[in-house]
């Protein structure tokens, strides 16, 4: 494995070279969204200068160009994922979009009075708010499963709640407050000896750990481009092809129909179906272009950088007193620390860090449930990715003494 230089990776970076409040720009809110390399803002620059116009249309060249752009971004999300084929690709704006496809679209085809589903009490809202919308009108029961003492799931707990009514297990890959990373494999195979799915949010792993959807053996998969250096507007659903194939339009109108009559209409194959209307191109070959990006660096030698850095951050903080953290111990996890600092609000601790140039983010990180079983209002998170170093982890750990000595002799 190669291993991680992020003092090179940054120069592919620009924005990385400014300075906020006068200070280098020290980027910590990954998991909120990452930086974009020249070579994801080229490949969608040189689409709009060369080659844009309509896809899946004309028959004139530059359609004809498009359409193989857009197709070809296709091939490198299957690749990227390891799935058997592009085909159960489906693009969307992002990983809240490609839930709410599974819930309306699957969940309303499969799911009847009585069946239920289960998700955590981690869960980011886009886990939560669709089914939220739907399980009153399908009468479906959504059961919760709590954390252990270390901020991981609660796997037995998750082995009771299962029941023979249990139809889905739609659950995080990688949590976006705690860093805890879910054992896919082992959760796949409860899932499926009780006969249901496994939905997993993978906003936060696409990004930082290798996905085999083959080997994880999940039924479905979702991604954001926008968290893994692609352009915002383009994620990704990834379903089991025959799965994939018996799921309803969620969208209607141009692109996803067979024939339309005046009064019904026929569907068009996956994954066009699901694909109503005019898509992202440019943003769906920049996600494509990240995915050519982090593949040529390794998603392997990507998670072990995020690793050393966390290892080295939570080395640095848990011996201070009034720093709280939230998150487990171990390697098995990735780079996202939430913290608090003893008596000063997040939002206070985000306000010092920005005016030294530290970006973090503060509040309650869409997971508000996790908020209250963590019993706290909000968190501090700092979230590392490719291009962090241990220097600016050296400059953030002073930040925040010196902020926490501030504050205890002057609040
Ligand atoms: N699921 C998880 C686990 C996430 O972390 C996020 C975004 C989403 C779903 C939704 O992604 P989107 O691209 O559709 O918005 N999480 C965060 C975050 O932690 N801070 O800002 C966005």
């Amino acid at each position: 494995m190669r291993h991680i230089d992020p003092n090179e990776l940054r120069k592919d970076f620009p924005i990385l070279d400014r300075t906020v409040h006068g200070n280098p720009l020290i980027y910590f809110d990954n998991a909120a969204s990452s930086q974009k390399p020249r070579q994801v803002v080229e490949a969608m620059v040189d689409y709009y200068y060369n080659h844009h116009a309509n896809v899946h249309r004309g028959a004139h060249t530059l359609s004809v160009e498009a359409t193989e752009l857009y197709e070809q971004a296709r091939k490198k999300v299957a690749r990227f994922l390891n799935a058997p084929t592009e085909r159960s690709v489906v693009f969307t704006r992002n990983t809240t979009e490609a839930m709410n496809l599974v819930v309306h679209s699957w969940g309303r085809e499969h799911l009847r009075s009585g069946d239920e589903i289960i998700v955590s009490v981690a869960e980011h809202h886009a886990n939560l708010v669709p089914w939220h919308l739907q399980a009153e009108s399908l009468g479906i029961t959504i059961k919760t499963v709590g954390l252990t003492d270390q901020y991981r799931l609660d796997l037995d707990g998750l082995e009771q709640a299962i029941t023979d009514r249990t139809r889905l297990i739609s659950i995080w890959h990688m949590n976006n407050v705690l860093g805890a990373i879910n054992p896919i494999r082992k959760i796949a195979d409860l899932a499926h000896a009780a006969g249901a799915l496994l939905l997993v949010d993978g906003a936060q792993a696409a990004p930082h750990v290798k996905v085999d959807v083959q080997a994880l053996d999940v039924d479905f998969y979702t991604l954001s481009g926008h968290k893994m250096c692609g352009p915002t507007g383009a994620g990704a659903l990834w379903a089991r092809a025959d799965v994939l194939a018996g799921m309803p339009p969620f969208l209607g109108g141009g692109e996803m129909i067979g024939k339309v009559y005046l009064d019904h209409s026929t569907y068009a194959d996956i994954p066009f179906r699901f694909e109503a209307g005019t898509p992202n191109i440019a943003e769906v070959i920049g996600l494509g272009a990240a995915v050519d990006y982090l593949e040529a660096i390794g998603l392997e030698a990507i998670f072990e950088h995020d690793q050393q850095l966390t290892r080295y951050a939570l080395e640095k903080l848990k011996p201070l007193d009034g720093i709280m953290l939230y998150g487990p111990e171990g390697d098995d996890r990735g780079g996202i620390i939430a913290f608090n600092i003893d008596g000063i609000h997040p939002h206070d601790v985000a306000s010092v860090l920005d005016e030294a140039g530290i970006a973090v983010r503060a509040g309650q990180h869409c997971a508000q449930p996790l908020m209250r079983s963590l019993n706290v209002p909000a968190t501090a998170r700092a979230s590392f990715y490719l291009y962090n170093t241990f220097e600016e982890i050296d400059r953030f750990v002073d930040v925040l003494v010196r902020t926490r000595d501030y504050f205890a002799a002057h609040v």
